[in-house]
């Protein structure tokens, strides 16, 4: 092989996060698809990326991280998103809520709910954004809420409170799924009544969790694609209680210095 350019400056790496992430599945996916064997997917986590993209930025050097929409890494760096022709990551990707089978009869008030709970990725990244500058989850679910109290009052409008019933949600921690989940938290503590516990798992064991119905819910389902192999084998012992947001996308991502475009450029 004649070598790439940017495979030289980069180390022919491409720096992932956790390996039960469907992104990773998506990017080993994208190797095989563009003939690009000479690269490697390191795994790591999600602040181990977004520290490592740091890292390079701040030194203006090259980088190729696993990324996904939504992120604060999009608003606070000027970043881009390679081509994607042959679609390893897939089209249009939504974010499902998933529920244990049962949770409908057993949690009625939750069930309707999560099964309304549906919001934007500008929303999302508000919260986000007030995550990464320092504010802690839970006090960002609060602000977020008392400042969005008409979306809130969407969601739970005539619903009756319930008195300390327990939830259990799992989630993992991917920054988009650390918002998500505690503004469920709140919402379902503060205007519902119930005693939450949000447990943080790998991928595996959050779907597993579901399935099982160890865990009421998760709202971090990436769907069709991110999570497919997850949803080929768990389809049938979950509720999928649809979209909690649409949009959302998962991919190769560089600083926009960087001059590469297309994933196709990584190849030799
Ligand atoms: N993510 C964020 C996850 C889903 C949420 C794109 C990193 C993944 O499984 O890849």
């Amino acid at each position: 092989a004649g070598g790439n350019a940017i495979g030289e400056e980069v180390g022919y790496q491409i720096i992932g996060i956790d390996p039960g992430a469907g992104i990773m599945k998506s990017t080993d996916k994208a190797i095989q698809d563009y003939g690009l064997s000479d690269w490697k997917l390191v795994e790591g986590s999600g602040a181990a990326m977004t520290a490592t993209l740091e890292k390079a930025i701040r030194n203006k050097q090259p980088i190729i991280v696993t990324g996904w929409t939504p992120h604060w890494m999009f608003n606070k760096y000027d970043l881009k998103y390679l081509e994607d022709p042959k679609k390893s990551y897939g089209d249009a990707e939504e974010i499902h809520t998933i529920a244990r089978k049962g949770l409908k009869a057993d949690k009625p008030v939750a069930y309707e709910f999560l099964d309304r709970f549906q919001w934007t990725s500008d929303e999302m990244g508000e919260m986000m954004s007030a995550i990464q500058a320092g504010t802690t989850p839970e006090q960002a679910a609060k602000d977020w809420a008392d400042k969005h109290a008409d979306r809130v009052q969407e969601w739970t409008k005539g619903l009756q409170p319930v008195n300390g019933d327990t939830l259990k949600l799992s989630y993992v921690a991917w920054d988009s799924e650390i918002a998500s989940t505690n503004l469920l938290k709140y919402v379902l503590e503060h205007n519902l009544g119930y005693k939450v516990t949000a447990l943080q798992v790998e991928a595996g064991p959050m779907w597993t969790g579901v399935a099982s119905g160890d865990v009421d819910a998760t709202p971090a389902a990436w769907l069709p694609l991110t999570h497919a192999d997850y949803w080929a084998k768990y389809k049938d012992q979950v509720d999928d209680l649809g979209a909690n947001m649409t949009g959302v996308k998962t991919g190769l991502v560089v600083p926009a210095y960087m001059e590469v475009k297309s994933i196709e450029d990584l190849q030799s």
